[in-house]
């Protein structure tokens, strides 16, 4: 009987073990080129930092810039690369990851750069409908529809524009983001986020992507500057505010030129 027991036993955890095995095998075969190179020269970069917070998930690359994504990703989620003496990078993922190779090009920083957040923020009111193009289950509860940070007054050159960068932006239901498909909600939408500096409305978020850039009027800008974010509001419903629930991911403050042909 004991040995019986012992066969059925070894029989079962074969199966799950080449089961695992398998697996393990084709994702492999995908992972093979995921690679982080130096945007400029295309260089492979060693020791980068690649992690999905949403999935507790992170790794490093390989002395060839190589990496194995060996993370579960099911739904839209942000994958962030780290290195010194680069600006924090940000993608917007989802299972489709699994099936191409990610070659991912880095910036070095610029001594104008002012890394606002690094993390993911979370906006809104933990109420979404599972359609929503976030459609994750958010690791983070919201902090709130309203995302405030100061910043001192920013470096530039005379040619350049000081532009706030949204690193990557997931879970916005625009009537926009609905139309280009970024959602799966039926009937309703909300309003977009709206982008504050100093109190003054600089821009709208009504598209989820990455490096969404936000140029910022110079006359705006003081010695000591303070950067609102604000969730959009569900503008169908009306007995009380359902704010939309959104996911910001790595804003940044930069100068660079962005009408270097219209000036000159
Ligand atoms: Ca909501």
């Amino acid at each position: 009987m004991k040995k019986l027991l012992l066969l059925f036993l070894l029989f079962s955890f074969n199966i799950a073990f080449s089961e695992v095995i398998s697996g393990k095998i084709n994702h492999d075969d995908i992972n093979y080129s995921n690679k982080i190179v130096d945007y400029k020269t295309g260089m492979p970069l060693e020791n980068a930092r690649i992690s999905i917070p949403d999935l507790n998930y992170s790794t490093y690359s390989n002395s060839d810039g190589t990496f194995k994504l060996n993370a579960d990703v099911t739904n839209k989620t942000v994958l962030f690369v780290e290195k010194e003496g680069y600006k924090t990078f940000s993608l917007t993922i989802d299972n489709t990851v699994l099936n191409s190779p990610l070659k991912l090009g880095i910036e070095q920083t610029s001594p104008f750069d002012l890394q606002i957040s690094q993390g993911i923020i979370r906006l809104g009111d933990n109420m979404f409908s599972t359609n929503s193009a976030n459609s994750y289950d958010f690791h983070q509860s919201a902090h709130g529809h309203i995302y405030t940070q100061t910043f001192d007054k920013p470096k530039s050159s005379a040619n350049q524009d000081i532009v706030v960068v949204i690193g990557s932006l997931i879970g916005v239901d625009t009537k926009r983001a609905k139309e280009k498909g970024q959602n799966r909600i039926a009937r309703v939408y909300a309003s977009p986020a709206e982008v504050f500096i100093n109190g003054h409305k600089i821009g709208i978020l009504d598209l989820n992507g990455d490096n969404i850039e936000i140029v910022v009027p110079k006359n705006l800008i003081k010695a000591k500057n303070e950067l609102k974010i604000q969730a959009g509001k569900n503008l169908f419903q009306k007995e009380y505010t359902d704010y939309d629930d959104i996911e910001l991911a790595n804003i940044r403050i930069e100068a660079k030129q962005t009408h270097s042909f219209a000036r000159y």
